[in-house]
């Protein structure tokens, strides 16, 4: 299959600007670039899928650029979004940008990263608004999305600047790395077109270059992709452990779990349908599910991420807590209430202070129900004290209330 084929039955082209990119694409080597605003100390799932995107160009033989926009993230893109932005620090943004240039890095071995902040940095006013502003058309910059959109609402000449900055940097890698492909997602075909339309203007119509954008993932239910109950789906293990990460994949339904097979993995049409005939035989073993985890989960966090991940889930599910250390425990129960306890604790006392139960009373009750277990094992026993040595690891007691209420009691 060629890459244009490839990208279309994985869903991922939405617009180009020019057919003439299909046969280029096709048979030519394409420096392109992708841009990312340092606006946080982390890339999440959303920016997963444009550096696979970019990494699938790369597979075919295409050059990445990746740009890390330093000056872009002080001023803030107004594309696809309803208000206005807070400024960002200077200092966060830099050090943010140290920290996506790492995880770009893992993912996309062979891009070359720029800080678009190192040519930006250098404009001054009279330049930007001669050399540059000149060939911005105010009723063109008005009719962009980002912009119009944003009219009623209101919208800054910082935002509304925006666009001049991003078709800067598209210049700039055109002259200095014969960069003639910008992508990114469906929101910036507006700041794309802006580029091609500068490159045009200032050095001539011969100078041809192209924008790809791909659509932004969007869920059947309405929820927004890549956001858990507890926010985002971050790419840093600090901020998302190999878990949690796990975790969302192997949650989607077996529809998106294909759809995601197609957007986010190497994975070929064989392998893929493969896949969707097991799922057909056996649904309850979520082979879709479990491929993307698997494949997603080693490509961010290595064997040892995958394996942590795995170990976690295979407990949870087999009901063995005994089987994890402290530090597991505390990933795998992010998010369920914990009470610290300074010395033993009656199991009745315990189920109320992790608020499993609202009263004592309710407290005996669910242990004559024989819904109770500690540490995974059943119990009915009122007068059962949690000390610190049959804590796990001497440290937690995991309570579990009916089939999928959690607690747990940190022995401080
Ligand atoms: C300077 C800055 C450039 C080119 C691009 C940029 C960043 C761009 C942007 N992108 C999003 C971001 O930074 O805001 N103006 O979070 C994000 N992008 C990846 C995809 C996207 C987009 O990094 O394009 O659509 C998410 O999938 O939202 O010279």
């Amino acid at each position: 299959m060629n890459l244009i084929d490839d990208l279309k039955y994985r869903n991922l082209i939405y617009g180009l600007t020019d057919d003439g990119i299909i046969d280029k694409l096709n048979n030519e080597k394409v420096t392109f670039y992708i841009g990312a605003d340092p606006t946080a100390d982390s890339l999440h799932v959303g920016h997963l899928l444009a550096l696979t995107v970019a990494k699938r160009l790369s597979t075919y033989g295409h050059q990445p650029i990746l740009l890390i926009g330093g000056a872009t993230g002080l001023i803030g893109d107004p594309s696809g979004r309803s208000d206005e932005r807070n400024l960002l620090d200077i200092k966060e943004t830099m050090e943010n940008s140290q920290a996506i240039e790492k995880q770009v890095r893992k993912i996309l071995p062979d891009a070359r990263v720029v800080n678009n902040y190192d040519w930006v940095k250098h404009i001054d006013t009279i330049s930007f608004l001669r050399d540059y502003g000149k060939y911005f058309n105010i009723n063109t910059m008005l009719a962009k999305d980002s912009v119009k959109s944003r009219l009623e609402e209101g919208i800054s000449f910082t935002e509304f600047s925006y666009q001049i900055i991003q078709s800067i940097d598209f210049l700039e890698l055109y002259k200095k790395e014969n960069c003639t492909l910008q992508i990114g997602g469906q929101e910036q075909w507006g700041n794309i077109t802006a580029g091609m339309e500068l490159i045009r203007k200032t050095l001539g119509i011969e100078h041809k270059v192209y924008g790809l954008v791909f659509p932004l993932i969007t869920k059947k239910d309405g929820s927004k992709f890549g956001k858990t109950a507890e926010g985002a789906v971050w790419l840093d293990p600090e901020k998302t452990s190999p878990y949690a990460f796990y975790q969302y994949w192997v949650n989607l339904g077996d529809e998106e779990a294909i759809e995601r097979l197609k957007q986010f993995t190497e994975l070929d049409k064989e392998a893929i349908q493969a896949i969707e005939s097991k799922m057909e035989e056996t649904p309850h073993l979520r082979h879709a599910q479990k491929t993307l985890a698997e494949y997603l989960t080693h490509l961010l966090h290595g064997e040892k991420g995958l394996k942590e991940a795995e170990k976690i889930t295979e407990a949870l599910f087999k009901g063995a807590v005994s089987e994890l250390s402290a530090q597991e425990i505390e990933i795998g129960f992010e998010g369920v209430p914990v009470a610290e306890v300074e010395g033993p604790i009656n199991i009745i006392d315990a189920l109320v202070q992790s608020t499993l139960a609202q009263s004592k009373r309710e407290a005996r009750t669910f242990l004559k129900q024989n819904a109770v277990a500690v540490n995974g094992e059943k119990t009915q026993d009122e007068s059962l004290e949690l000390t610190r040595t049959s804590a796990l690891d001497q440290r937690y007691h995991v309570i579990k209330r009916g089939k999928k209420r959690y607690a747990l009691i940190r022995h401080s």
